[in-house]
């Protein structure tokens, strides 16, 4: 960036001021208020700390056995799943992007649906939860549980389980490119990694004074665990998520990430509703209903630029939801981990059932 263009946002840094106002948390919990107030404090520290998890080994799947996983999956599937790859990591890792949907090869006038996991690598449920999906989906077809054949019949499926290989396989919250100045204007290798849920192109830019507690969620510095990378879609993780959403139609996003026990839809820059803040809570309340979580407006937890679903939502009006899984970071119980996968299994198949009836 420009360092006049870097005056001319300092300066409506200046001018602006939005407080959070606990008047426009919802939910259907009388505690809310105190629920975000505790995960905040609690995400803020674990992020600048950069915390990460505890000891997992086995568990999870690595990017490997993912890989290998969803090609068999595929292979087995191919009448209603395919498998390809939107883009390659800087450690070129192919970005594995799954389709359930009957004539699964073909762009069919069906309302699509993007659901996302790991942005974050050190936030592994977001995959596993999404790869217990696709198997509970492919298992059912046949025997229509659930009324599983039909929901893939009707819609197009599409899941990025890893949007974030290179960090999963290096259990770290950002990607791995090197950066070079918080502006890429070093010739040295400053640090390394990028936070992906900053680096999305709407109002990246844009500047707010928050009251200073708040300010850590958005940084300017690259060593910053939440480095939003030199410029929008800088990275080539976003820029794949970006060429693939423009190129395909989608009516709804659940993008996961852990932890806190949440529903959150955009605004996440600012405390002002959404226009379409009735939907987001008609649907939002209706997951709610199955996880049991807390549902509120993104910026309620803190405030972020350049994350996923204000982009995606901004940019392109899609209902774009971030659920935090659970309690931690990355659940050490299997037991645990099972049970999100189940509880979350039922949510993607009730925003899959709704799609149809939005737009
Ligand atoms: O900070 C994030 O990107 C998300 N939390 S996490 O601890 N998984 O990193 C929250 C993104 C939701 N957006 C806003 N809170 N504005
Ligand atoms: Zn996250």
């Amino acid at each position: 960036m420009k360092k006049s263009t870097i005056a001319v946002s300092l300066l409506l840094a200046g001018m602006l001021s939005i407080p959070l106002s606990s008047a426009t948390l919802t939910g259907k919990f009388p505690d809310t208020i105190t629920v975000l107030r505790d995960i905040r404090e609690q995400h803020l520290y674990d992020i600048h700390n950069h915390i990460s998890l505890t000891e997992t080994t086995g568990l999870y799947h690595t990017y490997d056995e993912m890989t290998a996983l969803l090609h068999s999956l595929a292979a087995n599937h191919s009448d209603i799943m395919s498998l390809t790859s939107i883009g390659k990591t800087y450690e070129d890792r192919d970005l594995w992007m799954v389709k359930l949907s009957d004539n699964a090869n073909q762009e069919e006038n069906e309302p699509g649906l993007l659901f996302m996991g790991a942005h974050h690598g050190n936030e592994k449920p977001g995959f596993e939860v999404l790869l217990y999906f696709i198997v509970y989906m492919l298992d059912n077809y046949e025997n229509n549980t659930d009324g599983i054949r039909e929901v893939i019949n009707t819609t197009q499926i599409y899941i990025l389980p890893m949007v974030n290989p290179d960090g999963v396989e290096a259990n770290t919250r950002k990607n791995r490119e090197p950066n070079h100045g918080p502006f890429g204007l070093n010739s040295k290798e400053t640090s390394i990694g990028v936070d992906l849920n900053r680096n999305y192109g709407y109002r990246w830019f844009f500047l707010y004074v928050f009251p200073r507690k708040y300010l850590g969620a958005t940084d300017y510095h690259d060593t910053s665990d939440v480095y939003r990378g030199e410029r929008p879609f800088s990275e080539a993780e976003t820029k794949a998520i970006k060429q693939f959403v423009e190129t395909h139609t989608v009516r709804l996003a659940i993008t996961y990430h852990t932890y806190g026990e949440l529903v959150l839809y955009s605004w996440g820059y600012t405390t002002i509703p959404a226009k379409d803040k009735p939907l987001f809570v008609s649907i939002g309340e209706n997951i709610t209903h199955i996880n049991n979580y807390t549902l509120s407006q993104s910026i309620d937890l803190y405030p972020t630029l350049g994350d996923a679903c204000d982009w995606l939502y901004g940019k392109h009006g899609i209902l774009a939801y971030t659920i935090e899984l659970g309690k931690n970071y990355a659940p050490s119980n299997p037991d645990v981990l099972l049970q999100m996968c189940r509880v979350h299994a039922d949510v993607n198949l009730y925003v899959c059932k709704r799609a149809e009836s939005l737009k």
